[in-house]
């Protein structure tokens, strides 16, 4: 029997990536004196690798590889997305990135059908925080019985762990829970501990191998917003 959703964050909640992640990278590499400029075609590869810290990394070795590297590469990573995750959160607060159609909807019915909700992330807790809080409201995070996030493990997806967390968390096996997801990576994650998974597609994902999710949808959407199912079991 269904007992709890477990809800990926970016892409699937709220398009953060396009908007939000991507500027506030640029913005933090403007304020540390880099050229550096993430458009949006470059940043669709990039999300190939996820987490912020892993990503510049990603980045300098793929696309930079004559930068001078820092004898502290990682601090000056470190420093690069703390200031990030500072400017990210900002922009949060000024209520630019909405939820998606349909998200809080089905939270609030989830919630008053007795289902439970976690969350399995790998942005940092903060960002996701903010996220919930500049949208739903200052309890909403209180909705979740499980915020897993970041660093919390020592893997980001593709690999499981941070599902693995949210579930014992939860204290639940994977057959009472259903994951969201809008990405490959997200998707594979959660089908590694035998999640069944529905995806809504956003336009960095929608041409990316969704082989193994139990229902591929557009978004969520609503009474007067009919989803389109891309791609069923
Ligand atoms: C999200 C990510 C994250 C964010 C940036 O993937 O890949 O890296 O883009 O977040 P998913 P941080 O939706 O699969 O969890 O900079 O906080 O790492
Ligand atoms: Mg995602």
């Amino acid at each position: 029997r269904l007992r709890a959703l477990i809800f990926d964050v970016d892409g699937t909640l709220a398009d953060t990536e396009r908007d939000g992640h991507r500027v506030a990278f640029n913005r933090a590499f403007a304020e540390a004196g880099l050229d550096w400029d993430w458009d949006v075609p470059l940043y669709g590869e990039l999300l190939e690798v996820t987490g912020g810290r892993e990503r510049i990394l990603y980045y300098l070795d793929r696309f930079r590889p004559d930068f001078p590297r820092p004898d502290d590469l990682d601090g000056f990573i470190r420093g690069l997305h703390q200031a990030k995750t500072r400017i990210y959160t900002d922009l949060l607060g000024s209520g630019r990135i909405p939820l998606r159609p349909g998200v809080e909807r089905l939270l609030r019915a989830a919630r008053a059908a007795g289902l439970r909700l976690g969350i399995a992330t790998t942005t940092t807790p903060v960002n996701v925080l903010a996220l919930l809080e500049n949208t739903l409201g200052p309890e909403s995070p209180a909705w979740f019985d499980v915020i897993a996030a970041g660093e919390m493990v020592p893997a980001k997806k593709p690999a499981p762990d941070i599902y693995v967390y949210a579930l014992d968390a939860l204290g639940l096996s994977a057959a009472e829970c259903l994951a969201f997801e809008d990405s490959r990576n997200g998707l594979l994650a959660a089908r590694a501990v035998g999640l069944p998974t529905l995806v809504t597609v956003n336009a960095y994902t929608r041409d990316h191998d969704f082989t193994g999710a139990s229902l591929v949808i557009d978004e969520l959407g609503g009474p007067e917003r009919p989803f389109t199912v891309l791609q069923g079991e």
